[in-house]
């Protein structure tokens, strides 16, 4: 198995590049999804837990006091703690659409987020409409092609057309959104949500595996959200994620 910094000197797009050198030298493949509903909040746990991730998760619609400070904080500190962004928006529309989307609006999401993602329901016009906004960035996207929650619609075949819609714009997919690893091309990032401790699931059709699943079934990247942020002491608890997802991908590099 090549390491992840390996894979790295292989990959043309530069966000997938940098993210695979980082998560080898910096020893983490845990991202944070940092869903809380303020910009204090959003900041303490970026500067808290910023030293134990490779990716921090943003869902920038639910801040309630959102402003342009918010995203200049961030980006000083993802330089601080060495890590990027990623504006889990989950585009869903034409290409038209996602791309003003993308880089207008309140957000301007396309100046600050390395990474976005979008559904690959529209078909391969989304990513065009994408990358025309993004790649002159130097920003990388993952296509969510399956989703974590109890009865998605994301079956085999539809994440197959994924990877196919993937494999036709190697230039700015930079991999997936997925429970599993989809293909053996190793510039492919294989990014996971729904990772807790414990196996289980919440009220809302969320449905959890441990970090060592996630990484055996071949992921990359764990996403974890309130496994870390609700727990009593979340810098204690990112560190045990941390490890649990590190120690999952040596035990796997060392087996091959
Ligand atoms: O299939 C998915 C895709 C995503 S990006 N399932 C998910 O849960 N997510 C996101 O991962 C979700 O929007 C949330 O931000 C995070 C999981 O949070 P947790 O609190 O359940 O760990």
């Amino acid at each position: 198995m090549l390491s992840y910094s390996q894979r790295s000197t292989l990959c043309a797009n530069p966000t997938a590049k940098q993210l695979l050198y980082l998560m080898d030298s910096k020893q983490t493949n845990l991202c944070l999804a940092a869903d809380v509903t303020t910009k204090s909040e959003i900041l303490q746990l970026a500067d808290s837990i910023g030293p134990e991730i490779c990716v921090i998760k943003t869902h920038i619609d639910i801040v309630e006091d959102f402003d342009a400070n918010l995203v200049a904080e961030l980006q000083r500190l993802a330089e601080k703690h060495n890590f990027l962004i990623f504006e889990d928006r989950k585009f869903a529309d034409i290409g038209a659409t996602v791309q003003k989307q993308y880089q207008n609006g309140i957000y301007c999401i396309a100046d600050w987020a390395h990474i976005i993602n979008a559904h690959s329901l529209p078909g391969p016009g989304i990513i065009d409409g994408l990358r025309e906004a993004g790649l002159s960035k130097r920003r990388g996207l993952l296509l969510l092609a399956e989703m974590s929650a109890k009865g998605a619609l994301t079956d085999k075949l539809y994440a197959q057309k994924t990877l196919e819609m993937a494999e036709d714009n190697l230039d700015f997919v930079i991999g997936f959104v997925t429970q599993r690893k989809l293909s053996d091309n190793p510039c492919f990032i294989n990014i996971t949500p729904g990772v807790q401790l414990s196996v289980g699931n919440d009220t809302l059709g969320q449905q959890y595996n441990t970090p060592k699943t996630a990484i055996n079934a071949g992921t990359d990247v764990i996403i974890v959200g309130r496994g870390i942020i609700s727990a009593p002491d979340p810098v204690a608890e990112a560190k045990k994620y941390r490890r649990a997802g590190w120690e999952a991908y040596e035990k796997l590099k060392n087996e091959d």
